[in-house]
């Protein structure tokens, strides 16, 4: 299946090995860097961007390529890219805090999520996502109602450390839960991308709000990530950018991509 039929019908696709295992320790190399600096386990955009070896894995031609055909046009990248330790989130949905029209099960893609997880996915030690299937094409009422027996829908992606997992972001879905202690940190590098700029106001204004006031269900995880809310005002483009990711935003890998000039 092409994987512009495989997100029309599953509301996800996997694409595999986008980066390797050199790239998956300099990764987490960085995040273990970072946190020993400022103890959040949900890295702040600035920090992200300060490392090229880190961002530009969001600018790779093979994603890039992904995301461009998966939404037949350039896209807009929003400033919540991120690197996320051992988030555990039950079932949700993050296009609910979205207007209707991007809610709408019958609407053309809109937004996606975009998570490259360092480790391998696995049902006993997780690692990566669980999701349902076709979920993104059901209403609120038939998702709520399947939600009370999902062992009957669910299905865990059995993702490899180093691929890209892209969802639509109408799709419930949660992490896959470890049964046992796994034996690596989970990690996974994540950000949002949108097919139109219509609703983007809207998506930074709901990214801006969560600084304050807790909305989505990760909000009420034991560690906030409300710090990292609140930096992404300090995502300006040029300015922000390290010249290495410049230089390749200008060579020609995202040529028209609209990076958000002031995030919120
Ligand atoms: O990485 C995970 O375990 C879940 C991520 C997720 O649910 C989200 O970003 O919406």
């Amino acid at each position: 299946m092409n994987i512009i039929k495989q997100m029309s019908e599953q509301g996800y696709v996997v694409i595999s090995e986008v980066i390797n295992k050199k790239e998956i320790d300099i990764i987490r190399e960085y995040y273990k860097k970072i946190l020993e600096r400022n103890n959040l386990s949900t890295l702040l955009p600035t920090d992200v961007l300060k490392s090229p070896d880190v961002f530009n894995t969001i600018l790779k031609d093979k994603v890039v390529t992904a995301i461009r055909e998966l939404f037949s046009r350039d896209f807009s990248l929003f400033p919540n890219f991120t690197i996320r330790e051992s988030v555990y989130i039950p079932w949700h949905n993050d296009a609910y805090f979205l207007p209707d029209e991007v809610i709408n099960p019958e609407v053309p893609l809109q937004f996606m999520q975009c998570a490259i997880y360092l480790q391998d996915n696995d049902p006993e030690l997780g690692g990566g996502i669980t999701l349902i299937p076709f979920s993104h094409r059901l209403d609120q009422p038939t998702v709520k109602s399947m939600l009370n027996t999902p062992q009957a829908y669910e299905k865990v992606i059995m993702s490899k450390a180093g691929d890209l997992i892209l969802w639509d972001n109408r799709i419930t879905h949660r992490s896959t839960y470890p049964d046992k202690a796994p034996d690596n940190t989970k990690l996974a590098l994540q950000w949002t991308v949108s097919a139109s700029e219509r609703h983007n106001e809207s998506y930074l204004q709901y990214l801006q709000d969560r600084a304050q006031c807790s909305m989505h269900v990760s909000d009420y995880l034991l560690k906030s990530p409300k710090p990292y809310f609140a930096d992404m005002p300090n995502v300006r483009y040029p300015d922000s950018f390290h010249q290495d990711s410049l230089n390749i935003h200008g060579r020609s890998c995202l040529p028209s991509t609209r990076v958000k000039k002031s995030a919120v």
